[in-house]
């Protein structure tokens, strides 16, 4: 158990009880080497390996109980900390949770412009991103807020359009609406209180941050191994966009060399193939558990 001066105030993080963020959120703090039991039973959760509490309760209330200091972090959406307007810092944006707010309207209706929303009825459970997006765009809307099932509204004509998140589009399409206007770009996010904290706490969030960055970063490359004739070692390093330089070692044949790098995992594909042009052969691709640089 890691402890600091001022042991016994674990570091309180808020997670989401039960949703699409949960398992997310539990596997990326289990990636980076923390251990709890039975999560899935437990309001509160003590970490086995490190001063950390996960509280799991509802996404919606996660901004309010970091703002408050109730919680000292909290992994949540983007969008419901932009919408709750909590007084917070983000520390962290994390690859997972990715979706985005807009406006979406019947396909056969005539809402095709944020302007033809003038005058007419969404449903959102999203009012105060909703209702800043129209003032910025200068149209008044009325706005019905509810909690789910945002998509029938328009069916059940209670609203004219909605404003709801998007990932992949089939839940529009399937209920015929059309997606018109994105206005928040979402991902789920570390958040910190903006209370003052404690020097062990800040210390115990500056060892928790370096996990998670290390973990990030591991998570976007791979260790890239390869033999390659001795000759086409130079091309291969010019090649090579590394984050150090790449090791070379020898190999029983003089002639050959292997060539070891960790490369970003965007630029895999344009990288393998220019190294196969150069005279690359035998590679291996590895993923990486995590990197402190
Ligand atoms: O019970 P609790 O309040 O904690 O959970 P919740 O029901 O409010 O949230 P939950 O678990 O559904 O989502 C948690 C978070 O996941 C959201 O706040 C977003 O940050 C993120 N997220 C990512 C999404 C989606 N993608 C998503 N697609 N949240 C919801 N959706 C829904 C959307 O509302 C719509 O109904 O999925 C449907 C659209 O998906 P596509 O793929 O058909 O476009
Ligand atoms: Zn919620």
């Amino acid at each position: 158990m890691e402890r600091t001066a001022d042991s016994g105030t674990s570091l309180r993080i808020a997670i989401q009880k039960d949703g699409r963020l949960t398992e997310k959120t539990i596997d990326l703090l289990e990636g980076i080497g923390l251990r709890f039991d039975n999560y899935k039973r437990s309001l509160m959760l003590q970490c086995r390996n490190f001063d950390v509490e996960l509280l799991l309760i509802r996404d919606d209330d996660i901004p309010e109980y970091v703002q408050d200091g109730v919680c000292d972090l909290g992994f949540v959406g983007g969008n419901v900390t932009a919408e709750t307007g909590a007084d917070v810092s983000v520390l962290h944006g994390l690859d997972f949770g990715i979706c985005r707010l807009s406006l979406a309207a019947p396909k056969d209706g005539d809402i095709k412009t944020v302007k033809d929303f003038e005058g007419k009825t969404i449903a959102t459970s999203y009012p105060n991103l909703t209702q800043s997006y129209l003032k910025k765009n200068g149209v008044n809307a009325n706005i019905v807020t509810i909690s789910g099932a945002v998509e029938i509204a328009p069916r059940l004509e209670v609203a004219d359009a909605i404003c709801d998140l998007v990932s992949t589009g089939n839940t529009l399409k399937a209920n015929g609406l059309e997606e018109l206007e994105v206005i928040f770009e979402s991902e789920t996010e570390l958040i910190q209180t903006n209370k003052t904290l404690s020097p062990g706490k800040q210390k115990l969030i500056e060892k928790f941050m370096q996990r998670i960055d290390g973990h990030q970063q591991a998570e976007r490359s791979r260790y890239i191994m390869m033999n390659a004739p001795r000759s086409a070692v130079p091309d291969i390093k010019d090649i090579i966009p590394s984050l150090k330089s790449p090791t070379v070692m020898p190999l029983a044949d003089e002639e050959m060399a292997a060539v070891h790098t960790v490369i970003p995992i965007e630029q895999f594909w344009e990288v393998m193939e220019k190294l196969k042009a150069a005279g690359a052969s035998g590679i291996v691709i590895l993923p990486i558990e995590s990197m402190i640089l």
